[in-house]
């Protein structure tokens, strides 16, 4: 069958297009750009299908410095991708954008799903927006290449929230490794904070490593558990306790406002033996609604008070620089593992040492000595 004698390359006809039709069929199907976002949050969908101009690292700047919000959706998109050739453009215009960023707050909140994450930062986001501030919402989750429906969910949590002018959501980037996630989250702060966002708050899902990370982007990590039957300390980690800065026990409403309040002092109990997460600062527990919006206030005051005791110790500054070079080398270790694994002399030696030991007949020291020998040589 002959190809249609299409003049756009980018194009082909759709599926059901007859075999011999010429060009009295006028629809052609586009094809989409691969490894991009699903661009969510911001960016008008509806646009997708026509051209847009490409930008410049300069319509870029100036569009994000502008508060140009379509721009900076497309910004962000640019940083997402896993192109290579967008790769430098994006690191050109985080280049000229990172002088203009770092002056937010940034808040890391995590819990389990149904904690009521996305409902809290719907009702702080609110309060804080009627305050003047300028709020951006980003999520980080590892796995939401699987659950992609949860998108969905948060923005439906969110929904007053993200009519806001004044700000703007991005779910987590879709795709890749936990290290991938976080510097596309990392990158997506420093733009976001170029573009004016004074407070920045960050969704993670309590899964495994994530918090970990999350704390190492933030200045003050939060503590989402609802009241359970009793056991309350039994079902998280103690290292999880010894992250943050507050624990809220949310859904303090209707039956369940006095058992929030039993947990409240719980918690606070074995918080005090604990080390804090910030130097300087007692970690403590607080009950909430953030369904009613109770408590909200009173968090934010705890937030602002923290924020002061931090800036004014030093301890704000050391940490976001301590945060900065920790990144660097995070992203150093990840790209020298990447070069190990992918290094074919390295997969046939690894194949051949994997039997080898099974059949003792080299000892794992060894094993390893030889395997960087390979990757070195
Ligand atoms: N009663 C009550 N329900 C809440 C509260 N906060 C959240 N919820 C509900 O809990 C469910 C999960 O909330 P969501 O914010 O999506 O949790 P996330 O998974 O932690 O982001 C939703 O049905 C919310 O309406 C609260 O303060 N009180
Ligand atoms: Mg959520």
């Amino acid at each position: 069958m002959k190809k249609q004698s299409s003049k756009t390359s980018n194009t082909y006809k759709p599926d059901w297009t007859p075999e011999n039709a010429g060009d009295e069929f006028a629809v052609r199907v586009v094809k989409g750009k691969q490894s991009q976002s699903a661009g969510q949050a911001g960016s008008n969908s509806g646009s997708s299908e026509v051209k847009r101009k490409s930008l410049s690292v300069d319509d870029y700047v100036n569009g994000v410095l502008k508060f140009d919000r379509n721009i900076l959706a497309r910004a962000i998109t640019l940083i997402e991708s896993n192109n290579p050739t967008h790769h430098d453009m994006a690191q050109e215009v985080l280049k000229k954008l990172l002088p203009h960023s770092g002056k937010s707050l940034r808040i890391g909140i995590t819990g389990v799903p149904g904690a009521g994450k996305s409902t809290l930062i719907e009702s702080l986001g609110m309060y804080l927006i009627k305050q003047g501030h300028k709020v951006a919402v980003l999520t980080v989750d590892p796995s939401s290449t699987v659950t992609k429906g949860s998108i969905l969910g948060d923005k439906t949590r969110m929904e007053n929230l993200s009519k806001e002018k004044n700000c703007f959501i991005r779910p987590s980037p879709s795709g890749g490794t936990l290290g991938g996630v976080t510097r596309k989250s990392r990158e997506t702060i420093t733009i976001c904070e170029a573009a004016g966002f004074d407070i920045i708050i960050i969704e993670t899902v309590g899964v495994g490593q994530s918090e970990v990370t999350v704390r190492s982007m933030v200045d003050f990590f939060l503590l989402v558990l609802i009241a359970g039957g009793g056991d309350e300390l039994q079902g998280i980690k103690r290292g999880i306790m010894e992250l943050v800065d507050a624990i809220l026990i949310n859904k303090a409403d209707g039956d369940n406002e006095n058992k929030a309040s039993i947990a409240r002092s719980d918690y606070n109990k074995a918080l005090h033996y604990l080390q804090p997460a910030t130097k300087g600062w007692n970690a403590q527990a607080f009950a909430v609604s953030a369904l009613s919006g109770k408590g909200i206030p009173e968090l934010w005051d705890v937030i602002k008070k923290f924020e002061r005791m931090i800036k004014h110790s030093g301890v704000f500054e050391q940490r976001r620089k301590d945060q900065s070079i920790e990144w660097v080398f995070r992203m150093v270790e990840d790209s020298l593992r990447d070069e190990f694994y992918n290094n074919e002399k390295v997969q046939k030696a690894i194949t051949s040492i994997k039997v080898d030991i099974a059949k003792d007949k080299i000892t794992p020291t060894l094993a390893a000595e030889k395997l960087l020998r390979i990757f070195k040589s």
